[in-house]
């Protein structure tokens, strides 16, 4: 099908940040359309349906907060809330605001062209769609571009495969097979339990052992629900003062861990750990700086483990040995307690590597596994790889590809010099993966709808980020890194898991002082952006 239609802004995709851009767009008075490569809305929550998807914010905080009345009649029944009912969450919301009419689902966007002349990117679309608008934000998300490793044989698989990040709608019954998952990241470790009480037999392929610490999800209370709700726009602004944009109300987390008498620090650590969840890590101010700090909680976690894993040997290999957070802090139900069961089997790929993918299985150096499924529980080319996959041309016939050879470069994560009119919601170089994303998503769909109320209003044609503040802004996020442990591991903050991929870490730690930054430079009259007349 063709369609010439002309908007104000054309938006990419139809996750949390999609649906929000859309109706902020409409309610200030701009026209936009949404182009979903899905069946319907929801992004992350949408794709990634693989058993005892979760996610690991609670769920009184992994919401909007811009409207009162849908903040206060919606209901969650958990305090982590499920993939479903997240899913349920983001219907919720597009039906509530009427979004769906402005989506064209089941469609990805495959190139956008700026033109010049006119100020105007032209975006077009597999389904044929050529649409001209003179805005284009990727609302693309960081976690949708699912990475499949390139295992020799892996075609040759005579049983079936899968991927978390795109997992069957219908759902998968494993019962009485033999499993294998490939990966022990947050994925694997959320759907490793469930598997093996399914499953026959149970293999897990582990490449890097993950820290985890229990979520002890459980119903919520609701005289809690209610309390939270009599003030929840206090909540809310609470959060935005957090680094992370979320656990405001844990207290504590402000001393260092290395001065902490022992005692005092066992104590503090298990308080953490018996609250559950990614708090853990704001047990000190140091844990993600200083090495011997965070050597401290690793240690603790690690004894844990020791003590949930009946098999030492099994114990040692699932240990891991990195800093404790440089790669995303697992929140994890009965994942360790998982490898007591006689049907679960790991295989330690630094000692093992897989050989290859046989009709019959994966064979490491010892020998082959057979398996009649195998899960592939590899992560994402995340924050980059969504937007690349796009064909985007800016000024001058320069590619996004080319623009970002070295890695992504971006102003506030939120502009990218040579490309006018481009906004990246939750892109390279703003706090993103490292927050809430709901908080964060929220906060560059308010920007990113300011900034273009302001273009409307003083009769601009265009913003773009000026090359020197793009510099700066790459040369402040690699500083404000090398202040912290994050880049000593292969994480996919860093883009280590995907081979080939530019070694940049990409978020930037600390939603506060950026929030600040960003509310600096719109009141300036949007400093490091050019802004031209028609
Ligand atoms: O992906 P990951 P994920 N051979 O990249 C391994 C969010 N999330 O989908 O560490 C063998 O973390 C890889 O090994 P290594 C959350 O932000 C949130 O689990 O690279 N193994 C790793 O173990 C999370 O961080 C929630 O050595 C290979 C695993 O695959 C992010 O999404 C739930 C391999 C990938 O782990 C991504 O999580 C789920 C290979 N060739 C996800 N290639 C919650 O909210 C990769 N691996 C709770």
């Amino acid at each position: 099908m063709s369609s010439t239609r002309r908007v104000d802004a054309v938006v990419v995709g139809a996750g949390f940040a999609g649906l929000y851009m859309l109706h902020k767009l409409r309610s200030e008075g701009f026209s936009a359309v949404v182009f979903e490569a899905g069946d319907d809305v929801g992004g992350t929550w949408y794709w990634n349906r693989y058993p005892g998807a979760r996610c690991d914010v609670e769920s009184m905080e992994y919401s909007y907060g811009f409207d009162e009345e849908l903040e206060q009649t919606w209901e969650w029944t958990e305090r982590y809330a499920s993939q479903p009912e997240i899913l349920r969450y983001a219907n919720h919301v597009a039906d509530r605001f009427d979004l769906r009419r402005d989506i064209q689902f089941q469609t990805r966007v495959t190139a956008a062209t700026f033109t010049e002349a006119s100020t105007t990117w032209r975006v077009r679309t597999d389904r044929g769609h050529d649409v001209v608008g003179q805005f284009l934000v990727m609302a693309t998300g960081c976690l949708s571009s699912a990475n499949t490793p390139e295992i020799s044989g892996a075609a040759t698989f005579a049983g079936s495969s899968f991927h978390t990040g795109t997992w069957p709608h219908e759902g998968v019954d494993f019962t009485g097979q033999r499993v294998g998952v490939i990966g022990t990241g947050s994925s694997a470790i959320q759907s490793i339990p469930i598997i093996a009480e399914q499953a026959r037999e149970l293999t897990v392929f582990q490449r890097t052992a993950s820290f985890a610490v229990p979520a002890w999800n459980q119903a919520l209370d609701p005289r809690a629900v209610k309390e939270l709700k009599a003030e929840y726009q206090t909540f809310r602004a609470e959060q935005r003062q957090t680094a992370t944009g979320f656990g405001s109300r844990i207290k504590g987390g402000d001393g260092s861990a290395l001065d902490a008498a022992p005692d005092e620090l066992s104590r503090e650590l298990q308080r953490r750990w018996d609250y559950g969840g990614l708090s853990f890590l704001g047990a000190y101010n140091d844990l993600l700086i200083d090495n011997q700090a965070n050597d401290l909680a690793a240690h603790f976690v690690r004894a844990k483990l020791r003590e949930i894993v009946n098999d030492p040997a099994v114990a040692d290999k699932l240990a891991p040995t990195q800093v404790i957070g440089c790669k995303r802090l697992c929140v994890d139900t009965g994942y360790w307690a998982t490898f007591n069961r006689p049907n679960v089997h790991l295989v330690d790929l630094q000692d093992d590597p897989i050989e290859a993918i046989t009709p019959a299985g994966i064979r490491t150096t010892t020998g082959e596994h057979p398996l009649e499924a195998i899960v592939y529980a590899t992560g994402f080319d995340a924050m980059t790889g969504a937007l690349l996959r796009i064909d985007i041309t800016g000024r001058g016939g320069l590619s996004l590809q080319e623009a970002w050879a070295a890695g992504p470069r971006t102003y506030l994560g939120l502009g990218v010099a040579g490309f006018p009119n481009l906004f990246t919601i939750t892109g390279p170089g703003s706090p993103s993966v490292l927050t809430n994303m709901l908080v964060s998503i929220q906060h560059h769909v308010e920007w990113i709808a300011d900034c273009i109320g302001h273009l409307r209003q003083n009769h601009l044609a265009a913003i773009e980020a000026t090359e020197p503040a793009q510099e700066a802004w790459v040369d402040y996020v690699n500083t404000v890194a090398s202040f912290t442990l994050f880049p000593t591991c292969n994480s996919w903050y860093l883009g280590a898991n995907v081979p080939g991929k530019t070694r940049v870490f990409m978020p930037l730690p600390g939603f506060p002082p950026y929030a600040e930054h960003c509310a600096h430079v719109a009141r300036s009259g949007y400093e490091g952006f050019a802004l031209t007349t028609p």
